[in-house]
């Protein structure tokens, strides 16, 4: 059945769609959590894009959050905005998170009321150029490589031991469609979508038993300054990439993270795949 939108009521009685969308029944936005697991949320990348709308959906039900990136200007202004919006406490990390040391020093040294992460949202990623193979950029593929692949796995590496001390926990990766698929030009981007997707599958296997959860969220096509760095700050070719079909917004792939992280603790959402109604693989695209 199709959301009513804002302000419109479901019809009462519509079984499935209780159990559906619990959280959406009475009222779109902003959303009643069934089950909130997690009080601490730590997400990388939180300055831009899908981390800082994650940022806002934790927020959004409560939670405490540690915002980690380079640009601390951005986390700066999206900590109080979430201050004034929910009276959010935020713990700000300027992190890159290719820098090994920096990762576990930053990490190691969160002061005791911020150190008990609950839920790690592996988020700072990004694509640089779409070159073949043969004329590659080298410097671009060791950025991709160490910052979507390494720059995960340091801070996974990190924070992981203190989850499994405490028995709880859940890391939220986001892959993409890249994980899944490869697109001419992108053998590099999509090659560390796919490790993501490796290191998430394996994660999942080493924390068997230890009531620790692990997920990937991965998303198709979603409007965020993502093509503007790809394509290093060229708007109008980042444009292009959304020309004539409604491409994703950060919110959409929030909402799967929220939704990932609010099932009851004995539920593991292992993968979800989330794609624009208008795009049905990496390079089909409905456009008009
Ligand atoms: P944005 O460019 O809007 O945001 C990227 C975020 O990653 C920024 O907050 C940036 O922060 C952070 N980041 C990048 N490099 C580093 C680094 N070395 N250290 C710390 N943080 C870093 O892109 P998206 O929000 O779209 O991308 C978020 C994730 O989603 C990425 O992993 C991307 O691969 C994935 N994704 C995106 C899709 C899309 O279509 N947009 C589709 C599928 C997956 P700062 O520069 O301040 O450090
Ligand atoms: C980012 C989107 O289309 O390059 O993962 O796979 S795409």
């Amino acid at each position: 059945m199709p959301n009513p939108g804002p302000g419109r009521a479901r019809p009462r009685n519509r079984g499935p769609d209780r159990l559906f969308y619990p959280e959406r029944h009475s009222n779109p936005r902003p959303r009643t959590p069934v089950s909130i697991p997690f009080r601490t949320v730590l997400v990388t990348g939180a300055s831009a894009g899908i981390g800082a709308a994650c940022a806002r959906a934790f927020a959004g039900v409560g939670a405490r959050l540690v915002l980690a990136a380079r640009r601390t200007d951005r986390l700066e202004g999206l900590a109080s905005e979430l201050r004034d919006a929910h009276g959010t406490e935020a713990h700000l990390l300027a992190l890159d998170v290719r820098d090994a040391e920096a990762v576990a020093g930053t990490l190691a040294g969160l002061p005791p009321e911020w150190a008990e992460i609950d839920v790690l949202v592996n988020n700072a990623g990004l694509g640089r150029g779409l070159e073949k193979v043969q004329e590659g950029n080298v410097a671009d593929w060791d950025e991709m490589v160490d910052t979507n692949v390494k720059g995960l796995l340091y801070v996974t590496r990190a924070l992981v031991p203190g989850m499994v001390a405490r028995g709880r926990g859940h890391v939220i990766d986001i892959g993409s469609v890249a994980g899944h698929e490869v697109y001419p030009g992108g053998a590099v981007y999509c090659a560390t979508k796919h490790a993501v997707g490796a290191i998430t599958k394996g994660l999942r296997m080493d924390l068997l038993g230890t009531g620790v959860r692990v997920s990937t969220v991965d998303p198709g096509m979603v409007e965020t300054e993502f093509s503007v760095v790809r394509f290093r700050g060229d708007h109008a070719r980042a444009d292009r990439v959304y020309a004539g079909m409604t491409p994703l917004v950060a919110d959409d792939i929030a909402d799967a993270v929220l939704w990932c992280a609010t099932r009851p603790p004995h539920v593991n959402i292992d993968e979800i795949i989330v794609k624009p109604t208008d795009q049905a693989s990496a390079t089909l695209v409905a456009r008009r």
